[in-house]
């Protein structure tokens, strides 16, 4: 009877062929659309039902850098070992004074990396430099790594006349890089997760770069409950691709805790949902990030398909300037995780351990970032605006169309009429270059 049934489903196929085929299903024990074995037991199945069931968590280092027994450390010597812990010490630098300056209000917004420097570089240290980095927001250390100056990233945040690929109409953070394949931040939350989807199978139909690049995407587990998530995870799955999804699990999608966010088991449960390759790893670890996030691309190039990684960590800081963390979150415990598995003094300890560091070492390190810092940013800060004639060009690619003309020529209107009377407007002219007549020129 089953036979028949199934038959008359497949209307659309050989009759003969589909009957033997359901046969055969039948005699292997599974249905005939799956691979799902039969069973008499009724089961339900949840991954969160007892924690011996939840996805476990890669680490190579333990919480005071000591390799673990049986674990393989990545084959990393004493110049590279100085290469990632000198940028991942960079990021709190910048952070520092970054925070500080918009607190001055040089700057409009910023957000920190504090707690996330293991997660980051080890990422962009396992990818190759032309992989294409679809980012979020809290990723500037994959553009540091990738040869990003000091001064490109006070250029962006201040948006001068120095800021490469934004020149000043991006907000601050918000970095784009054609030059280091880092496609630019955009706010609305998860939209880069589909995007990257598209991007690596944009490189997977390139015969240069088919078997060399993937698409890298990393995105907040907070991110990972808007629709786009599921989207890009879908199309990823069904039009494979090399996209590598790293989702940084910082434990706060701004004031919400993850515990509020999902009830399974966090974001990389949701991988095997869409057949996609997962593991969790402590992103606190910097070698343990940089043995998966090297494995994963391994496998998206040899499977030119997804892979998706769920790095814990946590946000030590504020989300952005534009919030207290200490209204929703208890100082105490931010202290408590400041101390438990830091990621900079865990690989410190580690390169102690193996006689490449030392006291004097961190001291020299600490001021010379320090130092440089400092002095890109009063270059920074005294640098001119772009023309304000900039606003209008390079929004649209080809010939420029009519209601970007008319809005310049409205706002060029405006500055003839307020521009050298009305005290805000002169004050704030006076930040561009040629103060604005680049635009009373041209009309
Ligand atoms: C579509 C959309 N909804 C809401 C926001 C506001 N928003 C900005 S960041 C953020 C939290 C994101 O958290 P997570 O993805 O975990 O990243 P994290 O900040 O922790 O690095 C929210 C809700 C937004 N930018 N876009
Ligand atoms: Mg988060």
């Amino acid at each position: 009877m089953i036979r028949t049934a199934v038959a008359a489903r497949r209307t659309t196929g050989n009759v003969f062929q589909t009957r033997s085929f359901a046969v055969t299903a039948l005699r292997k024990n599974k249905l005939p659309t799956t691979n799902s074995p039969i069973v008499n037991k009724l089961q339900f199945i949840n991954s969160v039902t007892g924690s011996s069931a939840q996805i476990p968590t890669y680490r190579v280092l333990d919480g005071v850098g000591k390799p673990i027994e049986g674990a393989e450390l990545p084959e990393i010597d004493k110049a590279y070992a100085h290469r990632l812990y000198e940028h991942m010490q960079l990021l709190p630098a910048l952070d520092n004074v970054l925070y500080n300056v918009q607190r001055q209000g040089k700057i409009s917004f910023y957000m920190t990396s504090h707690g996330e420097e293991a997660t980051i570089i080890g990422s962009a240290a396992a990818l190759a430099n032309d992989d294409e980095v679809l980012g979020q927001y809290r990723e500037m250390g994959v553009l540091l790594w990738r040869g990003f100056t000091i001064d490109d990233a006070m250029a962006q945040c201040f948006g001068n006349e120095k800021d490469g690929s934004g020149k000043g109409r991006q907000m601050p953070v918000h970095f784009g890089s054609p030059k280091h394949h880092f496609h630019t931040i955009s706010s609305p939350l998860a939209t880069q997760i589909p995007q990257a989807a598209g991007v690596g199978y944009a490189l997977k139909r390139d015969p240069q770069r088919r078997s060399k690049n993937i698409a890298a995407c990393f995105f907040g587990e907070g991110a990972a409950s808007e629709g786009d998530f599921h989207a890009g995870l879908m199309l990823a799955s069904t039009v494979p691709s090399p996209t590598l999804y790293v989702c940084r699990n910082n434990g706060f999608a701004i004031s919400t805790p993850s515990s509020e966010q999902y009830y399974g088991d966090g974001i990389a449960a949701r991988g095997p949902g869409y057949g996609i390759d997962s593991i969790r790893v402590d992103g606190n670890d910097i070698l343990a990030v940089l043995n998966v996030v090297k494995e994963a691309k391994r496998r998206c190039l040899e499977q030119g398909r997804a892979v998706l990684v769920e790095a814990m960590s946590y946000r030590v800081g504020h989300h952005s300037t534009s919030d207290d963390s200490f209204a929703y979150r208890a100082r105490a415990e931010v202290e408590d995780r400041k101390r438990i598995d830091n990621p900079l003094m865990r690989f410190r300890l580690f390169m102690e351990s193996r006689g490449w560091w030392n006291e004097e070492a961190e001291t020299e390190l600490k001021a010379n970032i320090k130092a440089e810092v400092m002095k890109c940013f009063k270059r920074a800060e005294v640098l001119k605006r772009c023309e304000l004639g900039e606003l209008f060009t390079d929004v649209y690619g080809g010939e420029e169309p009519w209601n970007i003309k008319e809005q310049r020529k409205e706002l060029t209107q405006l500055l003839k009429k307020y521009g050298q009377v009305w005290e805000p407007w002169r004050s704030e002219l006076s930040k561009f270059k040629n103060n604005g007549n680049d635009l009373l020129g041209s009309q």
